[in-house]
């Protein structure tokens, strides 16, 4: 059975957000259609806790888009965004939720940031997302969502590692920083990933 993964489809992540991906709000009428293709629909949401330490505001010095260490490991600091129980944390409105079957949260650990749906960045801790979709009989995973570059593509390279046969939709995804999304496509691709359109779903 196929399933399909919304990762992160959140105000904050649409043009004007405190994140915003450009053209982040095109991909939505394309994500609605596609659900109706899917017997399983499973959506990511990123949901910090205020004062979060992927915040650049909480580093004292660093501006967004900087780099530091995080616990141990290498950190881009963004500006505020998903702050749970906010707007900019929330859906986008016009995201179609009905078919979603189950959401799974990320990034509430305040000291380590979260890019996959599937784990942490340390892989310290899974989401449950992997054995939620086994235990429902799912072989292929589609991912589609924001931003093509972070969430999407780690979301993507995990359910790989997990053993899935995986699908990232490119069309039904965006990314912050196009360079570094076509680095994040090769890897997927060179980890048995398929890149395609939602055309040949
Ligand atoms: C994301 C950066 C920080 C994403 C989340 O959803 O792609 N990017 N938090
Ligand atoms: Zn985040």
């Amino acid at each position: 059975m196929k399933a399909l993964i919304i990762v992160d489809i959140q105000n904050d992540f649409l043009p004007g957000g405190a994140l915003e991906v450009p053209e982040g709000d095109h991909i939505i009428p394309l994500v609605n259609q596609m659900q109706k293709k899917f017997p399983l629909v499973a959506a990511t949401q990123d949901w910090h806790p205020a004062g979060h330490g992927s915040f650049a505001s909480v580093h004292e010095g660093k501006k967004p888009f900087d780099k530091t260490t995080l616990e141990g490991l290498e950190q881009i600091l963004w500006p505020d965004h998903c702050v749970r129980g906010t707007e900019g944390a929330a859906f986008a409105e016009d995201l179609c939720m009905n078919s979603v079957e189950a959401i799974f949260r990320k990034g509430l650990d305040p000291l380590i940031d979260s890019y996959s749906g599937f784990f942490d960045n340390g892989k310290k801790k899974t989401t449950g997302l992997a054995d939620y979709l086994r235990g429902k009989g799912v072989q292929q995973v589609y991912i589609c969502g924001l931003a093509a570059d972070v969430c999407v593509a780690f979301t993507t390279l995990d359910a790989i590692g997990e053993g899935f046969e995986t699908f990232l939709i490119e069309d039904a995804t965006r990314p912050i920083d196009q360079k570094g999304f076509e680095k994040m496509k090769a890897e997927i691709q060179r980890k048995g990933g398929n890149v395609i359109q939602s055309s040949s779903i």
